[in-house]
């Protein structure tokens, strides 16, 4: 039975079903009652695993073809009318030659099958910022995760009404997960999203990087807002003040540890405490104080699992202990619970390796193997979170007073930086990169411009994507949120990283957050306000952090930033203007100032 009397909804599910043909359509209506009757369907055709519900109860897990474990962006499209439109971060293709293409491999894909219509909303139901979507997939994989990753159900079509057009049509089918037929496109002139061929999280669940990030970048471009890859903390001081803080970083520069942050014993002993509003996503608003708005779409974390421990994230760990699903780590068969890479020290004996071998899981390491995929997930409800900040749900979402951009590199960027005003800080947001780590393939060190962090998330012309900031920009006015800088990952000549990061990264958040309040002075630099000497709080670290140390930390290489500033123009030049990104003039002469200043 359909789940509302939308007509717009109606027909678009019957062209999808006439489309796909399955044999039965199921509407999910998110009570417990039809969850747990998937969840034992999955567990009996041998979908998922049910794991030690003593140790992990309400857990699940799950494993992908091994041709299918990762985001594909060399098959990611973002089909716009005009191929200008989609800019040169983009693959493009004329949208009635994908929607005819593509039309072939859905045509009968789901014979056989059931189709599962997903309700859901990105954002909390009844918020202003909050936007609706439906997908339709043949997975129940996809049903059970979108659960835990958005607000899922009945209540998503109370929220869209009878009458409106205003959601996002979400079309996925796992087909053969054939690799050389995978397509995820977006069609962001039609609030449509394509996607086949595969089963992986990223690709999938329809409501995250292709909705909230792709589809609604251009949204937000049209309609005065911003989706942003961002994470969001609250940091709350001694006075009872808590200030937000949105961070963008590319992937493996630890947007989830920042967000679960916990300060060290000095700022904890002061009254300080760090709330997580969302560790990957944030759609910005200005609200009717003039003030930059945020709320996290999301309700859940799909964080990497590796490396995850209790040292690098207690919150995150802590948040996978119940009603989680676990994709592509390891069983430990000894009490059927997880593991992967950095979990503990040692691998469990019996282990169940992420393609499915039973092995000696010592052996198998020693051997050079990961029993984990690298890139395994956790799925676990935001709820969850120790840290979860008691605004998760507000409708309104949180003042931002600061936006930070940062990435992975070992020399040339400071430890923090702040931008001279909103224009200065969109072109540090351009501006970031990252080097590449071991943990990817291809060569260490090669330098990846990923700008905002949003490199394959931009869902339009990454021109028009930094006009629209500078936009914004103009629109906040003077409150307008402060740009910052950080770079965790500066390394000595050995390679030793010289910053201890994690929980300590709470004491470069205390200088941006005086430096919002205007309550500690800098050094104006070529490239920005850097903190002055002795500005940086490293009570308790002083063995570590010796003054020698941060001046390392702080220091501007005239050289290196010389030389990154050339880099930069051949980026816009050849990366972008030549291939058709429409770069507003106020960053060339960004670029030209900061050149200027360096001479
Ligand atoms: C993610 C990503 O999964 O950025 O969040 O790839
Ligand atoms: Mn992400």
């Amino acid at each position: 039975m359909s789940l509302t009397k939308n007509p717009n909804v109606l027909k678009w599910v019957d062209e999808m079903i006439a489309l796909t043909k399955p044999e039965k359509v199921v509407w999910i209506d998110g009570s417990e009652e039809q969850l747990n009757a998937l969840r034992k369907e999955a567990v009996e055709t041998g979908e998922m695993i049910e794991l030690n519900q003593e140790k992990l109860p309400g857990c699940l897990y799950h494993r992908t073809n091994p041709n299918d474990v990762a985001r594909v962006e060399d098959r990611t499209f973002i089909c716009t009318r005009n191929k200008e439109d989609a800019g040169p971060t983009n693959n493009w293709c004329d949208p009635k030659e994908m929607y005819a293409k593509l039309s072939k491999l859905y045509d009968g894909a789901m014979k056989g099958r059931t189709m599962y219509v997903i309700p859901y909303s990105m954002g909390p139901i009844g918020s202003p910022l909050a936007k609706v979507g439906v997908e339709v997939t043949d997975s129940i994989y996809v049903v059970l995760n979108m659960n835990i990753m958005t607000r899922m159900g009945a209540d998503a079509f109370k929220n869209l009404g009878d009458t409106s057009d205003d959601f996002v049509r979400g079309l996925h089918s796992k087909a053969n997960v054939d690799p050389e037929q995978r397509y995820i496109v977006q069609f962001p002139e039609d609030n449509t999203i394509w996607s086949i061929n595969s089963a992986y999280g990223g690709n999938v669940l329809l409501g995250k990087k292709c909705f909230a990030l792709r589809i609604a970048s251009f949204q937000g471009k049209n309609e005065g807002w911003m989706a942003e890859h961002m994470l969001i903390l609250g940091v709350k001081k001694p006075d009872g003040e808590v200030k937000y803080i949105t961070a963008a970083f590319p992937s493996a520069c630890g947007k989830t540890n920042l967000a679960m942050l916990i300060p060290p014993e000095g700022y904890k002993k002061d009254g300080y405490e760090v709330f997580t509003v969302g560790d990957d996503i944030a759609w910005m608003k200005p609200g009717e104080d003039g003030r930059l708005y945020a709320i996290n779409p999301e309700n859940g974390f799909f964080g990497v699992a590796p490396g995850t421990n209790e040292k690098s994230n207690f919150n995150a760990l802590e948040s996978t202990k119940k009603n989680t699903i676990f994709t592509n780590v390891a069983i430990d068969n000894s009490d059927n619970t997880v593991w992967w890479e950095k979990l503990t020290k040692n691998p469990p004996v019996d282990a169940t390796e992420w393609k499915g071998a039973k092995v000696n899981g010592v052996e198998y390491t020693a051997q050079g193997n990961t029993l984990a995929h690298p890139n395994s997930r956790f799925t676990a409800p935001a709820e969850n979170c120790p840290c979860i900040s008691p605004e998760f749900n507000n409708p309104k979402g949180v003042p931002v007073s600061a936006i930070i951009f940062g990435g992975r590199r070992a020399s040339t960027t400071p430890l923090v930086y702040q931008s001279f005003d909103w224009v200065h800080g969109t072109y540090m947001g351009s501006a970031v990169s990252s080097e590449t780590t071991a943990a990817a393939t291809g060569a260490v060190g090669v330098l990846r411009h990923d700008p905002m962090a949003m490199k394959p998330f931009i869902g339009y012309n990454v021109g028009d994507y930094w006009a629209h900031w500078l936009e914004m920009g103009e629109k906040l006015g003077d409150k307008a949120p402060k740009i910052f800088n950080v770079n965790w990952f500066k390394q000595d000549e050995n390679g030793n990283f010289i910053w201890p990061g994690f929980g300590d990264n709470m004491r470069v958040l205390d200088w941006i957050i005086k430096r919002c309040e205007g309550t500690v002075d800098a050094e104006e630099t070529a490239i920005g306000y850097v903190p002055k000497k002795g500005d940086i709080n490293v009570d308790g670290i002083e063995d570590e952090v010796t003054p020698e140390v941060m001046d390392k930390l702080l220091n501007i290489d005239k050289d290196l930033w010389t030389k990154e500033i050339a880099e930069m123009r051949r980026y816009y030049n050849e990366d972008i203007a030549a291939k058709g990104g429409r770069i507003p003039q106020a960053l060339y002469d960004e670029l030209d100032k900061i050149e200027a200043r360096l001479k």
